[in-house]
């Protein structure tokens, strides 16, 4: 079955403006222990004592969720991780060549040494440790490396290997480029040598395609997959959780997830984060399950899954209408029995003229609250109705 690892608490703290208090990690890591997510990504123990001191506590909630810390590759730093407590270490060093070269000025054997090293170190402080090995931007190092530094890495004591897609590169339509065929070709390249680690997946958004990716690899028979709650993380940040439970779900994953924490946990993480959801988010955004044109309100009056594929109340959430320039009659009479008062809905020429209103404020580019603005409405035109 598939493993979800969430790491709002580090990719997504990794978003410009964002920070959340150890109090804040802490609900936040309830919550996605709630919904069963399998590891919760907390953050890096060396860039701040703050992150070290917030690890300690979510630890220390005796969680179902493996709490995990992320490590630069070195000795001192995977010192501190372990010090905090975790079940899961996540180490990475890339080993493509542009990195080796450009950056870290060394050659792929002095990189595997560095990578062995601390894994066996990891592995000796504490042997029931979860640790990854991650060769950063995976995708775009030659399949030759990650393959020595993966067995390297495996060898020494890691249970996990990463394909990370570190800069949204990969995409299902090109097979050079697919991470699908990245899962396949790692896992078989690693059983020929007789290694059977669990592949993970953590895939960027540059380029739109992070939840596309994510379930090629799923299609591919990957172990675990990484997300964020609202797909934060750097720059357009990675795959966002709500969307890729909801499509695992759709494609018939046995898993069981507790789908209806997901609202209190966006709510949440979008207060404190400072980003409002957009409205046109899938699942969480607030348009996600309201309907507005007069064809469409018609229509699901009937039947709601004429225009939904994805039935709202599995997720703890409710369809609902809008109220505007494109509704119709039908808008109207349901608006009216949703704040109570059925009793209007059959007066046919009352809801023509409380329709006129809401096209005209509408043109004004006034947004309408059914709940807070209708009851006015109503008054003004049962005024104008009696004026006459
Ligand atoms: C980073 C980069 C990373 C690492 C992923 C991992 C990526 O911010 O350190 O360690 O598994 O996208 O490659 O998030
Ligand atoms: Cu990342």
């Amino acid at each position: 079955m598939i493993k979800i690892l969430d790491s709002t608490l580090r990719e997504g703290e990794q978003t410009p403006g964002v920070y959340f208090s150890p109090e804040k990690k802490l609900v936040i890591a309830r919550l996605l222990d709630e919904i069963g997510v399998d590891v919760i990504e907390v953050g890096n123990p060396s860039v701040d004592n703050e992150i070290a001191w917030a690890i300690q506590q979510i630890v220390k909630e005796g969680l179902k969720a493996k709490i995990g810390a992320h490590s630069l590759c070195k000795i001192d730093a995977v010192k501190k991780a372990i010090d905090c407590g975790v079940d899961f270490l996540g180490v990475f060093f890339s080993v493509s060549q542009k990195r080796l070269k450009q950056d870290y000025n060394i050659c792929l054997s002095a990189a595997i040494e560095k990578i062995v090293e601390v894994i066996e170190y990891a592995k000796t402080q504490k042997p029931d440790l979860l640790i990854r090995y991650t060769p950063e931007d995976t995708v775009r190092s030659s399949m030759e490396n990650v393959v020595q530094a993966a067995t390297a890495a495996i060898k020494a004591g890691a249970d996990i290997v990463s394909i990370a897609d570190t800069t949204g590169y990969t995409t299902p339509f090109d097979p050079s480029r697919s991470i699908y065929v990245q899962v396949k070709t790692l896992k078989e390249e690693l059983a020929n040598q007789g290694l059977y680690p669990q592949i993970e997946v953590h895939c960027h958004n540059d380029k739109g395609l992070a939840l596309t990716n994510a379930l090629d690899a799923y299609r591919a028979g990957v172990d675990m997959i990484d997300t964020a709650v609202m797909g934060l993380g750097e720059r357009a940040g990675i795959v966002d959780l709500a969307e890729l439970l909801v499509n695992l779900v759709d494609m018939g994953e046995a898993k069981k997830w507790q789908l209806h924490f997901l609202r209190d946990l966006y709510d949440f993480v979008s207060k404190y984060a400072h980003i409002v959801i957009p409205p046109n988010r899938p699942i969480t955004g607030k348009n996600a399950f309201t309907h507005y044109a007069g064809v469409h309100v018609k229509a699901v009056v009937k039947d709601e899954s004429l225009y939904q594929s994805l039935d709202p109340q599995t997720l703890g959430m409710k369809s609902g209408i809008a109220l505007g320039m494109q509704s119709g009659s039908t808008a109207v009479e349901q608006a009216l029995i949703h704040i109570g008062r059925q009793d209007l809905a059959q007066n046919k020429d009352l809801v023509s003229k409380i329709l006129q209103a809401v096209k005209e404020m509408a043109k004004r580019g006034t947004p309408i609250d059914i709940q807070e603005d209708l009851p006015s409405i109503i008054d003004r035109c049962q005024i104008q109705g009696s004026e006459k």
